[in-house]
């Protein structure tokens, strides 16, 4: 029954806890969260228990994407604070056993990055060829009709020189030539410098757009992106027992494996975003959601809880700083706030991999509906708005989209009290507040022990108490159920089962017979607390619980 021995390595039961800076918490009341607010709520987070925390990032910026447009790698933006600020963070976390992971957007820098800056000079500078530059088309039009995914083309013409310059992201965000060893050593150089100073590992912003073949269209998982990231893993991070996850939105459970084989020396784990896009619309994406389908959640989840369980590692989340909020895209944002978000916790928490909470998940944050376009400021969000809507798509049904899936949703700031501003900061908040924090912020969950937060201390808990949460086998169970998501984790004889009701409704289920007449040990619910179990079982809405029991021998 047991699963391939894998090399125990640090980070293979720790959860990790993703901060979007800019609204965290504002300590100097600029209206923009800082470096200074993160460090004031450290002992917050090691009350939940985290012991990474993934910093979106910190780096000098002119911000047009909120810092993924880096201008100096080696520098902090003034608005988070100072590279010594940055450095007592690394070290008041560390006292608190929290392992800053910092995130390496080296796919793109900023156009006000030294580097472009010099290679837009002329077509002889040495730093040109750190970049991707094509001649116009005979009629002076751009090399090809590749897409920006902020809008617009993905070329960029440059007066001075009479070229064009490529970039997949913000016209402001031209991509780096991988194929440039310069460049190479450039990026190596600044990661060893980063983790000289004592960080955890990195997050790798679109790592899987690095081995890009431009003129053969291949943008993504190019021939050169596996052994880029083996010389990167050789020349930095190899060799330091650090974390690195690959944010990899073209990634397969095959792919995958190839990233977090450990045999392979490149990273210990990848984001995949399967069990997001399925809610997408083929064509128009994430701006027409369909209608949510467990039964192919489930199928996700479980073919990738299976593909990859002997080698390779899973990460494993709902929420980030460019998804909804996992409450109200799958949850209840009214009656059963509480009940679902604790339930999308357990069901999430109790699978193979690596768990991440990102920031605000913890107390149940959902979307929001700002009046106003605005009102908005992703970059994403307001290109792909104002592109949509010039070619005829109606106002309400773009801000649908935008209410349903885009990335402000994310990042409305922390919500701490009920107090002005949800005590994020005093001043005005650089994007607006969601009006629910009056209800929903941390000091009211601290105030009540059956919280969402605690929730999460307890699962988080867990985890290190657990090592059947970390490297149990993944057994799915009523897989063609509608509404309820349920699975075993099974090491020797001890067995986890998990059983989850993604509905509003009471649902009365006749349980596998694997787990009938059970006698265990609840380990959590978000309802009264099972131990055993019966033949079938009446589950409240959104009902979710975890009860272990040793395998009664055959
Ligand atoms: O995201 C990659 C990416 O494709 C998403 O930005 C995009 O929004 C997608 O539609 C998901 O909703 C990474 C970062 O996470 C994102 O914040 C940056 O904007 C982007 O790269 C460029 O650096
Ligand atoms: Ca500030």
């Amino acid at each position: 029954m047991d699963s391939k021995v894998l090399a125990k390595k640090w980070w293979h039961n720790a959860v990790v806890y993703q901060i979007y800076p800019r609204s965290f918490c504002d300590a100097n009341n600029d209206g923009i969260g800082d470096i200074a607010g993160i460090i004031s709520k450290l002992d917050y987070l090691q009350q939940l228990g985290i012991n990474i925390i993934w910093l979106s990032p910190v780096y000098k910026s002119p911000m047009d994407d909120n810092g993924y447009d880096i201008s100096d790698y080696q520098d902090i933006a003034a608005e988070f604070g100072t590279l010594a600020e940055m450095e007592n963070l690394i070290a008041e976390a560390k006292q608190r056993d929290i392992q800053i992971v910092m995130d390496l957007v080296v796919n793109h820098t900023s156009d006000e990055h030294p580097w472009f800056v010099e290679a837009k000079k002329s077509k002889d500078n040495p730093y040109r060829d750190y970049y991707i530059w094509r001649q116009p088309q005979a009629d002076g039009s751009a090399p090809n009709d590749f897409h920006s995914y902020f809008g617009g083309s993905g070329w960029e013409f440059d007066e001075t020189t009479g070229e064009y310059y490529f970039h997949q992201f913000s016209k402001r965000q031209p991509d780096l030539n991988w194929e440039n060893p310069k460049v190479q050593t450039e990026v190596h150089n600044m990661m060893n410098w980063w983790l000289d100073k004592g960080i955890g590992g990195f997050r790798m912003d679109v790592i899987d757009l690095i081995g890009k073949e431009i003129d053969q269209k291949v943008m993504a998982n190019g021939a050169r992106l596996h052994p880029l990231l083996q010389e990167m893993n050789k020349a930095t991070f190899g060799h330091r027992d650090a974390l690195t996850v690959g944010e990899a939105w073209s990634a397969t459970p095959e792919i995958a494996k190839l990233y977090s084989d450990p045999a392979r020396n490149e990273l210990s784990m990848v984001f995949q975003f399967e069990h997001i896009t399925i809610g997408w619309h083929p064509q128009h994406g994430k701006w027409e959601p369909q209608a949510f389908d467990l039964i192919k959640l489930k199928k996700v989840f479980t073919k990738w809880q299976t593909e990859l369980a002997d080698n390779g590692w899973n990460s494993l989340f709902w929420d980030n700083h460019d998804l909804p909020r996992a409450v109200s895209k799958y949850g209840d944002t009214g009656e059963f706030r509480v009940e679902s978000a604790k339930m999308l916790a357990t069901a999430l928490h109790f699978l193979k991999g690596t768990p991440y909470v990102y920031q605000g998940e913890e107390i149940g944050m959902t979307n929001v509906r700002f009046d106003s376009i605005d009102d908005y400021q992703d970059i994403e969000s307001l290109n792909l708005y104002y592109e949509r809507t010039a070619a005829g798509v109606p106002h309400e049904k773009m801000m649908e989209g935008i209410y349903a899936n885009g990335r402000d949703n994310a990042r409305t700031p922390m919500q701490w009290n009920n107090e002005i501003n949800a005590g994020f900061s005093i001043a005005k908040p650089w994007l607006k507040v969601n009006p629910n924090y009056t209800e929903i912020n941390v000091q009211a969950a601290l105030n009540e022990p059956d919280s969402v937060f605690f929730h999460y201390q307890k699962l988080i808990k867990l985890r290190k108490e657990q090592p059947i949460m970390t490297y149990g086998q993944y057994i799915p169970l009523l897989e063609d159920h509608p509404d309820v998501f349920a699975y075993l984790r099974a090491q020797d004889d001890d067995r986890i089962v998990v059983i989850n009701n993604f509905s509003a409704k009471k649902i009365t289920l006749s349980l596998p017979a694997e787990v009938q007449y059970i006698k265990g040990q609840s380990l959590i619910s978000n309802y009264q607390s099972h131990h055993n179990l019966a033949d079938e079982i009446t589950l409240q809405p959104y009902e979710s619980f975890a009860v272990a029991y040793k395998q009664p021998m055959a």
